[in-house]
């Protein structure tokens, strides 16, 4: 039972949130590679979300999507290029006005200064920028400082400082933002030799060669066996390498490194659950870990994210709350980063304002699935050809069976529809848009993805009459 004074019921909501970590990189969602004890034990414990997607696979647009329950086109991040104007309604500023202790540590990315800086939270002390893994300098409400250590182990314990200091007779949101498992994924001391010995299995696309998908799949910069700069792989190449030798060992150095980092996560994940549990507010508190997009481990022979394939767009999301989850439970319907905002607000009481365009999804954790729920979303990735990663832009839509994308831009071209059959077809790797068999599929899917481009108010570049 809640111990508070004048009766404050409304739950406390520790949001956990990593870089680019994908659900295939979690041991609740299947993993092969790697196990994450702390993470399994908010699934076991709580839900696991297995269609938890984001509706623009990249960092900054998908983190003010969170924030205020908008699509990219209406919040301003469409790409990395914008800084996010924080007088826009969010959900910390309404948490914060309705009583809530707020505060945020950890990654922003959103833009510093001004109308840029966290806004809604009592306490903020954030990375510039990507920020740095090791002895990083942070923004401590404003003020630079350089703070000695690992990031991962840093902004856990500016998190678990703030909690110990907060007022328990109030209510509390924290959203705790970790810069891992991002590039160019350092590890730390603690974790530099795990997996030393033993051989990573490679995923089963890691030899794609993009035959029976749009153009844009080759074209994409961001493949192992090519693609990595020194400083991602730390070393450079055993000399005399086949191609296939050096995209196996690039590989290896690249997911190690990556699972390094997030088993650092996952240490002070449980850091956090055990803070929890020695407070006694495990009953009265919601805790949700989650990614702000998923990430390529090597399927489709890439790293990186961006595309609509279900290994950037799926979001990994599990969440606790005794009062309402069954434990272990599993969900699967379409749950959108832009969801967030309005659970968080439905959590503490509060309506969703008519501003933000995503729905609570509270129901749903629950294991009672709304009536109408979404079966399909719009998506939309906007930075055509960006230096590093040439990722074309494009946008589609997805259902629960079927996933249409169009690579809309005229230049380099050509204009390119992608139609995947996910049942028959789970990785991806055929392209089913011009069998005739799925002629019927098609002309429905592009119904409801101009429905759903109404819908959501995006309605620049359609597609041509002939496509
Ligand atoms: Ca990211």
């Amino acid at each position: 039972m809640s111990t508070r004074c004048g009766g404050d019921r409304r739950p406390n909501i520790l949001f956990i949130m990593s870089d680019d970590h994908a659900a295939h990189a979690m041991s609740c969602y299947g993993s092969v590679i790697n196990r994450t004890p702390h993470m399994d034990r908010i699934a076991d414990e709580g839900v696991r979300l297995d269609n938890c997607f984001c509706t623009n696979s990249i960092c900054t647009p998908s983190r003010a999507s969170i924030l205020t329950g908008k699509y990219s086109h209406l919040n301003g991040v469409p790409t990395l290029r914008e800084t996010m104007d924080q007088r826009q309604m969010t959900a910390p500023k309404l948490l914060q006005a309705a009583g809530y202790q707020t505060a945020t540590f950890g990654k922003w990315h959103l833009g510093h200064g001004g109308i840029h800086d966290p806004r809604g939270f009592d306490r903020w002390c954030v990375l510039p920028g990507q920020g740095l893994y090791h002895a990083p300098e942070m923004f401590d409400q404003g003020e630079r400082k350089v703070f000695e250590g690992y990031a991962t182990d840093i902004i856990a314990d500016m998190s678990l400082e703030w909690l110990d200091g907060r007022d328990p007779d109030r209510p509390f949101f924290l959203m705790t933002h970790h810069k891992a498992p991002h590039r160019p994924w350092d590890t730390d001391d603690k974790h530099a030799d795990m997996y030393e010995d033993i051989d990573i299995p490679e995923p089963p696309t890691l030899w794609d060669d993009y035959a029976n998908r749009a153009t844009a799949a080759r074209e994409a910069r961001m493949r192992i066996s090519r693609d990595f700069k020194e400083s991602d792989l730390k070393v450079a190449p055993p000399e005399g390498l086949s191609h296939e030798e050096y995209t196996r060992w690039a590989y290896q150095r690249y997911i190690k490194d990556y699972l390094r980092c997030v088993a650092s996560v996952d240490d002070n994940v449980g850091r956090m659950l055990d803070w929890l549990d020695d407070a006694g507010l495990v009953e009265d508190t919601i805790v949700i870990y989650t990614s702000d997009q998923g990430f390529f481990l090597g399927d489709h022979g890439w790293y990186d994210k961006r595309f609509m394939y279900e290994e950037s767009l799926r979001m990994p999301f599990v969440a606790r709350y005794p009062r309402e989850i069954e434990p272990g439970s599993v969900n699967d319907d379409i749950i959108l980063n832009v969801d967030f905002a309005p659970l968080f607000l439905d959590y503490a009481g509060l309506a969703t304002p008519r501003q933000m365009q995503g729905v609570t999804f509270r129901d749903s954790l629950a294991g009672a699935t709304p009536a109408e729920w979404r079966d399909s979303f719009y998506y939309r990735y906007y930075m055509h050809i960006d230096g590093g990663h040439s990722v074309w832009a494009h946008y589609g839509v997805r259902t629960e069976r079927h996933k249409l994308i169009f690579y809309y831009e005229e230049e380099p071209g050509p204009q390119e529809w992608e139609l995947f059959d996910l049942e028959r077809d789970p990785m991806e790797m055929h392209s089913v848009y011009d069998d005739p068999a799925y002629a019927g599929v098609v002309a429905e899917l592009k119904e409801e993805l101009a429905r759903l481009r109404s819908e959501v108010g995006d309605q620049e570049n359609p597609w041509p009459e002939d496509s």
